[in-house]
């Protein structure tokens, strides 16, 4: 057979393991892993290793984020940086507007999104109200209509649930096959600490992280799960922070319960004291659950190596840096609590992990390939069209430089903010070309194409 395209001789981390060989492709689809095979476009990934594309399963994009603020990317910067980093799909979040019912905020955001994306996009829907209709009607109308995963806060004052509201939608999740996911950090105990913190003028960026530690995340967590058990579904904790947090999950584990869990660059290579840097520039780092002392790195990456952790993802969430609409809004000098909360991260989470996971040997490459896509996909009802290389699978690829050495640079990346919280910081192992569905929309660093991303339906959650 010809194939449409085949990429010769390079590395290829396939679903039943790591071989040397060629991958045929048509019609999008991967549809032989053999030596020798012929095509009409052949790409030489000698030296290079073929890597399932990055699937980033939480990236907030255009989200609305409260009066005079404006998240950096919409659709076409996003997912244009998202390719450039690697990833063939990205899950961003949609959360309604005020006023706007869940169904109204989907139609909205697949506008947004239609022909904008340089990679597959689907969404998970943010649920911050429990009234019948968006519980009753809207939720379980969107589940069949394969938007099968949700997130429901347990903080900001705007979005979190009560106990019983939390119960509620894990019920709707049950009855529908859906995943809930949890963002679990206990709002009452960080207005407590909040209050205090600025009574005494403790009101820079650092207490953004001195007002939200860990145990407000493993209180939050606890407290999820033994939800979850009470309702009887499975859940995930999204952006864990910390060794505590695991133990917690771990626990519920050993009980026998579905505990799914995720964690994100900011994790392993970023500290609170990044949140303490000069001036204003500790505002870069604001982000929740905020990175932890250096002593929790360890813990995060034996949650990685025990695989405690399914999932990891970049909780992309962006704002400008030197923009009023941005870190910079109206009152955010005067007190943490007014910067918008959020760090860029969709382009550097793949190359983060390679350098730090697998070239410094922390990890396999099969296990790059397993918490950086194939679980993405399983948990979110993805598999198998997405996140293996295998026959049959779409044709998303990214092509890597194992021993490209060089350092995140802003200048270099794609995303709509103006900064990046990894400036300088060493990399070894780059993606050089990503192939979505057997069409190259990155090669060398550089987008490439029009933007040909599709919407995915889900189905439902598939693990072992
Ligand atoms: N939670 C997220 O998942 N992303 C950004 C901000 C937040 O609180
Ligand atoms: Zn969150
Ligand atoms: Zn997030």
């Amino acid at each position: 057979m010809i194939y449409d395209t085949v990429i010769k001789n390079s590395k290829v981390v396939a679903a039943n393991g790591v071989v040397n060989s060629d991958i045929g492709i048509k019609n999008g689809r991967i549809t032989a892993i053999d030596s020798k095979l012929d095509g009409d476009n052949i790409i030489d990934g000698t030296g290079l290793v073929a890597l399932p594309g990055g699937i980033d399963s939480h990236v907030h994009i255009s989200q609305p984020s409260g009066p005079g603020i404006e998240m950096a990317d919409d659709f076409e910067t996003g997912t244009r940086s998202a390719a450039c980093g690697g990833n063939t799909t990205i899950l961003p979040f949609c959360l309604p507007e005020e006023g706007q019912t869940l169904r109204e905020a989907v139609v909205a955001y697949r506008e947004k999104a239609e022909g904008n994306c340089m990679t597959d996009v689907s969404f998970h829907l943010i649920v911050k109200d429990t009234d019948p209709i968006t519980i009753g009607q809207d939720l379980p109308a969107l589940i069949k209509a394969g938007y099968t995963s949700f997130k429901v806060f347990m903080t900001y004052a705007n979005l979190a649930l009560s106990d019983r509201q939390i119960l509620d939608v894990m019920a709707v999740a049950k009855e529908h096959n859906a995943m809930v996911m949890v963002h679990a950090e206990n709002e009452d105990a960080i207005e407590f600490l909040r209050d205090k913190a600025e009574l005494i003028g403790d009101t820079g960026p650092f207490h953004h992280a001195s007002t939200r530690p860990i145990a407000v995340e493993r209180e939050a967590t606890h407290r999820a799960i033994s939800l979850a058990e009470i309702a009887e579904v499975p859940l995930t904790i999204v952006h864990v922070s910390n060794g505590e947090t695991i133990e917690e999950i771990q626990r519920a584990r050993q009980r026998g319960l579905k505990v799914f869990a995720e964690t994100c660059p900011q994790y392993i290579t970023l500290t609170a004291e990044d949140l303490d840097r000069a001036g204003f520039e500790g505002a870069k780092y604001v982000c929740s659950p905020p990175p932890r002392a250096a002593q929790e790195w360890p813990k995060i990456w034996n949650g990685i190596q025990n695989k405690v952790f399914d999932i990891f993802s970049s909780d992309h969430c962006p704002f400008r840096f030197n923009d009023a609409a941005g870190k910079d809004a109206p009152g955010a000098r005067q007190s943490f609590r007014n910067i918008p909360n959020g760090i860029p991260g969709v382009e550097t989470r793949l190359p983060v992990l390679f350098s730090e996971g697998v070239v410094k040997k922390r990890i396999t490459l099969e296990h790059f390939a397993a918490i950086t896509a194939t679980n993405h996909a399983r948990l979110y009802g993805l598999y198998p069209r997405k996140g293996l290389i295998a026959v049959g699978a779409d044709a998303d690829i990214a092509l890597w430089d194992p021993s490209l050495t060089k350092p995140i640079k802003q200048s270099e990346l794609h995303h709509g903010s103006d900064y990046t919280p990894w400036e300088g910081f060493e990399v070894t192992g780059w993606p050089v070309q990503t192939i979505l569905r057997g069409v190259t929309v990155m090669k060398d660093g550089l987008p490439i194409g029009e933007p040909i991303g599709q919407h995915l339906e889900r189905g439902v959650m598939n693990v072992e």
